[in-house]
């Protein structure tokens, strides 16, 4: 219990130290949450959808809870699993509402796993931001490759 109840004022603590030193809630969560190879695959002529991959580490001591995402080239950003129907054969995406990391697990959106599903996209110039929207209210601004169609 004692664990528990530092855990839980562990994180404001920081986030207003790193407030104070460093003048801003996103630099903090830049320290607690590292992204790398994160990369949007460019659009297929015709098109208007897309996905984006990336790999999340949880570097803090609290769960991180990923609730939304979305960016000035996108109408809309879902977050997406894809499972294979046991019966078909067949590959299905269902949306998830959120996505959580513990501390010090790394997270993979990656081909035929999560993705970020990409709704009513634009034309994609690098580099592509997106926000990371958390549930404790953090955000995060993620820069992104435009990929190939095959990668
Ligand atoms: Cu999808």
């Amino acid at each position: 219990m004692l664990c528990l109840r530092l855990l839980v004022f562990y994180r404001p603590l920081t986030l207003c130290l790193t407030a104070i030193l460093s003048g801003g809630l996103v630099a903090c969560a830049e320290q607690d949450l590292q992204v790398r190879d994160a990369g949007v695959r460019t659009l297929v002529p015709g098109t208007d959808k897309t996905v984006g991959y990336m790999v999340l580490e949880n570097r803090s001591q609290v769960p991180m809870i990923l609730v939304g995402a979305s960016g000035r080239e996108f109408r809309a950003i879902e977050m997406h699993t894809t499972k294979r129907v046991e019966e078909t054969g067949m590959m299905q995406m269902r949306r998830l509402k959120e996505v959580a990391i513990k501390p010090g697990e790394t997270v993979r959106f990656e081909t035929g796993g999560m993705h970020l599903m990409l709704f009513g996209v634009q034309e994609l110039n690098e580099p592509v931001v997106i926000e990371l929207q958390f549930q404790d209210g953090t955000h995060q601004y993620v820069n992104f490759d435009v990929l190939g169609l095959v990668h």
